[in-house]
């Protein structure tokens, strides 16, 4: 799977990139992240890639020009382009694991105010939103959306902890609370059903704790089984 990340920033991306199982991930060829600079396809001799919205309005939009060359000059019948904007469908596991199919995507990072139209209409196949906030533009939602796809690729997590694998998270049920040694932190010490060793029971523990967090957090009523 080959992923290129088209935006103003490169070197946004350096350090994330460069550690633990991205960086593995690219140094076994499991995944190639490539990083182009849109600048590059300014069509002026100032370099120039923003300019003021039609109709009014604050701040600076990007030019079509620059995005939709930046977009063709990586693109094939195999890619997927992404565009990352808050107007776009909230991402999910589900939705990872479906572009971690992919063999190649081109994330396009938004910056100042977003995008002209234009460039969803010709080069978009899909608009997807990292959550209903607004950062200041679409590198980290870039990051975000790499980190939890490469989990997906084939190869990259142990079989262990394979992706989504957890029939808890199947089953739209949040994690139960773990605990690792000591057996006593500040006074707070580990439920004694996970020292037991009894399976069946430490599953019941889970399965009920898993429950009420997910009541908790989301206010969903689990499935029934
Ligand atoms: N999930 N950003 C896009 C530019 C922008 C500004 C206003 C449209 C309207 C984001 C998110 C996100 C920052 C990417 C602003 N586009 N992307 N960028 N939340 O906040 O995906």
């Amino acid at each position: 799977m080959r992923i290129d990340i088209l935006s103003l920033f490169p070197e946004y991306f350096q350090g994330p990139f460069a550690v633990s199982i991205l960086k593995r991930a690219q140094e076994q060829g499991l995944i190639e992240i490539n990083l182009i600079d849109i600048r590059r396809f300014a069509e002026d001799k100032h370099k120039r890639v923003d300019d003021r919205p039609y109709g009014g309005g604050p701040g600076m939009l990007m030019m079509p020009g620059p995005c939709v060359k930046a977009i063709r000059s990586v693109k094939s019948k195999n890619s997927r382009v992404v565009y990352l904007t808050p107007q776009g469908k909230t991402l999910t596991a589900g939705k990872c694991e479906e572009l971690s199919e992919h063999t190649h995507l081109i994330l396009l990072c938004g910056h100042y105010e977003g995008i002209d139209q234009r460039v969803i209409d010709l080069e978009v196949d899909e608009e997807i939103s990292i959550g209903s906030y607004v950062l200041t533009n679409g590198c980290l939602p870039a990051i975000v959306l790499t980190d939890a796809i490469t989990r997906f690729v084939p190869g990259v997590l142990g079989h262990k902890e394979a992706a989504s694998k957890d029939s808890f998270q199947e089953e739209g049920l949040l994690e139960a609370p773990q605990y690792t040694r000591p057996e006593e932190f500040e006074k707070i010490a580990v439920p004694e059903v996970l020292l037991g060793g009894h399976h069946k029971k430490i599953a019941d523990w889970r399965r009920k704790k898993s429950e009420e967090k997910t009541r908790q957090v989301t206010g969903q009523q689990p499935l029934p089984n």
